[in-house]
């Protein structure tokens, strides 16, 4: 068994020090982000002093270079030389993944943590006394559905588009190939929001349909927004909840059976159950839980982040075979990917 922290850190708690204080780590990344940072030294033709950042980015000098030197020792940025003026550039890893203009940027996942989910944990011991979401709290709204809450505003729901969107950066292809989909000839993914993941299923399955359905507001900035070169993604507007769903060989659920409780869940899967031939099936894309409770902990977050701005959880995969299994699917086989992101199949 697992050494547990309270005995390997008895003599000094390192990793008890490292977590309460990740707050502060995660802070130093959103603002170096929100103010331009990585952005600047990408495009510097060479090492920067802090007063050159400061002055471009309209900032103290003092503050920027505390903020620097504190992504200096995170390992985001280098800094060179020892003595004299200290110039800072950037890493490979911030180049790729910190700068805005990168193909693999993360940052509008770092905006969404920044200004949204960031006020709403500060409302986690609320969140865990009550057993729900703090939207209302947070940001003052009264909203009847949760997605008028998610999209209150159109800043907020292109903002929570950005999330989803790079999401897929890091784990699409992974989710897509998971298992061998090439058996299904039209793939729709529900709730697909910007089509990031359904253009990974096209690509892996050149010969299938993929379709997106979302909201009608959410394919109008998605067409408006996140605009593709190809047409490998077709888009169509509707409610999942109300209403008959588009036939199709393949139903995605990417992130969405995590957002609900059990009851919307379990009538959402009866109804694409009934949709689909024998043969078709559904794809479940979440944060897997271990069954043993101890990890991963990435998911055992986001389920606490479930609680604090939606109505669902995250679960281990006996809890997805008992969703899928009461709604009349069989077969039910889970890929761990290693990344944050699983992937569950289950047949009609
Ligand atoms: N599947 C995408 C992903 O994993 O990146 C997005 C997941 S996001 C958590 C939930 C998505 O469901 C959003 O795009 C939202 O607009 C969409 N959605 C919410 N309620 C819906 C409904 N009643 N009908 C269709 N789409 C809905
Ligand atoms: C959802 C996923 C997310 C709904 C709201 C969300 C995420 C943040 N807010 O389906 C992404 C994953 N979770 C975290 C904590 O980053």
């Amino acid at each position: 068994m697992a050494e547990l922290l309270s005995q390997s850190e008895l003599d000094y708690p390192f990793k008890l020090l490292e977590y309460f204080n990740g707050f502060r780590l995660s802070k130093v990344i959103f603002s170096a982000c929100e103010l331009g940072v990585f952005d600047l030294l990408l495009k510097a033709p060479e090492p920067l002093s802090a007063q050159q950042v400061a002055l471009q980015l309209n900032a103290s000098e003092d503050g920027m270079e505390r903020l620097l030197d504190a992504l200096v020792g995170m390992e985001v940025l280098e800094v060179s030389p020892e003595d004299g003026t200290a110039l800072y550039s950037s890493s490979d890893v911030a180049n790729l993944y910190l700068a805005r203009s990168s193909s693999k940027s993360l940052h509008d996942m770092i905006v969404y943590q920044s200004q949204t989910v960031y006020p709403l944990w500060s409302h986690l011991v609320d969140a865990v006394r009550e057993g729900k979401n703090q939207n209302e709290k947070t940001f003052g709204l009264q909203p009847e559905e949760l997605f008028k809450a998610v999209y209150r505003s159109e800043d907020e729901m292109l903002k929570f588009m950005g999330l989803m969107n790079s999401s897929w950066i890091l784990d699409g292809h992974d989710i897509a190939t998971a298992f061998n989909l090439s058996c299904f000839h039209k793939i729709l993914d529900l709730g697909g929001c910007t089509g990031a993941l359904a253009r990974e299923m096209a690509k892996a399955y050149p010969a299938s349909g993929v379709s997106v359905l979302d909201l009608p507001q959410v394919v109008e900035a998605a067409r408006k927004h996140f605009p593709q070169d190809d047409d490998s993604v077709e888009f169509l507007s509707g409610d999942f909840f109300s209403g008959d769903v588009p036939p199709a060989d393949l139903y995605v659920l990417a992130r969405i059976v995590h957002d609900w409780p059990e009851e919307k869940c379990l009538s959402l899967l009866r109804k694409l159950h009934d949709a689909c031939r024998p043969g078709g099936g559904v794809l479940l894309v979440e944060a897997l839980l271990l069954e043993s409770r101890r990890g991963p902990v990435t998911a055992q977050i986001f389920s606490l982040n479930m609680l604090v701005q939606m109505e669902g959880r995250e679960r281990p995969p006996s809890g997805y075979t008992r969703l899928l299994s009461a709604a009349g699917f069989q077969d039910v086989q889970v890929c761990r990917t290693g990344k944050s992101y699983d992937a569950i199949l289950a047949l009609r």
